[in-house]
């Protein structure tokens, strides 16, 4: 049986809701077969409190080379890169492939406010990363920065952001609105139509993984040849299932379940035309 090959360059998450860990368990459950690039590993230390422990460029270089030897990654995606060497880096090593599907989470700002990126590495995520990009999924504070830190808090807004990302290059601009006051509505813009995505907002605070997830199986569709609209609008059904059926943690807030989209489907998402 052949099974489309993904890969996802991005940081180990150490509770297992997000990064690499919500990335494979998200291509597993969308049938397709992961592999992974780790580039930092997140979990903050007892002692010294440090959460973030980059990894030498060789050792991503190593992981990068051994995927690249398997041949026919037919998607892969970006997550947290952090430093302005590992986007560089990682941002060439992508132009010397024939990768043809390049999903670019832009993971910048955690949930809690966490940066999840050195500030001298924003410009290069843009200018390096961000143009080979088929597709990339910012949430609002995200987005924001590319309008110059503008607050966005309504969907007119998420639609400006979405045609000021557009002009950065990548084919499809998705603005998640996670954080909208009433539904979660995600705008698709692909340089001429604007999209929207609508799901209940579902009233819990366990929702780590739900961006890194989203990006996953967006790259998950696309390699089991989907269209960009068909793999977004099952991408947001996916997070939708996983976030409510959420795992709760005791001490933080807790994760999406992975499992929760094939076991019980999601039908209350839509789609229409703005
Ligand atoms: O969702 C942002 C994110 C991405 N990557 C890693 C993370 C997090 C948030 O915790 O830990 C590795």
């Amino acid at each position: 049986m052949t099974i489309a090959k993904v890969c996802t360059i991005a940081g180990s998450a150490a509770r297992g809701g997000a990064g690499i860990q919500a990335d494979l368990k998200t291509f597993q459950e969308l049938g397709v077969f992961g592999m992974s690039a780790i580039t930092a590993m997140v979990a903050p230390h007892p002692e010294t409190k440090q959460g973030i422990f980059i990894q030498p460029l060789e050792v991503i270089e190593a992981q990068l080379s051994t995927i690249y030897e398997q041949g026919d990654i037919a998607a892969l995606k970006t997550g947290m890169l952090f430093s302005k060497e590992i986007i560089e880096y990682v941002a060439s090593w992508l132009q010397s492939t024939a990768i043809q599907h390049i999903v670019v989470h832009p993971v910048m700002f955690g949930k809690a406010g966490s940066t999840l990126l050195d500030f001298d590495a924003m410009d290069t995520l843009k200018t390096k990363l961000i143009p080979q990009a088929k597709i990339i999924t910012p949430n609002m504070p995200e987005a924001s920065y590319r309008l110059g830190g503008a607050e966005i808090n309504s969907l007119a807004q998420l639609k400006e952001a979405a045609r000021a990302l557009f002009e950065l290059g990548p084919q499809y601009i998705l603005v998640k609105g996670g954080r909208l006051q009433d539904a979660a509505v995600d705008v698709l813009y692909d340089g001429n139509t604007m999209m929207l995505l609508e799901a209940p907002r579902i009233d819990t605070i366990h929702t780590n993984g739900a961006g890194c997830s989203y990006s996953a199986a967006i790259t998950a569709g696309l390699a089991n040849g989907l269209s960009m609209k068909e793999s977004v609008i099952q991408a947001k059904k996916f997070v939708t299932a996983g976030i409510r059926r959420a795992i709760p943690f005791e001490k933080v807030a807790g994760m999406i379940d992975h499992r929760a989209f094939k076991k019980y489907g999601e039908d209350e998402v839509t789609l229409y035309n703005s």
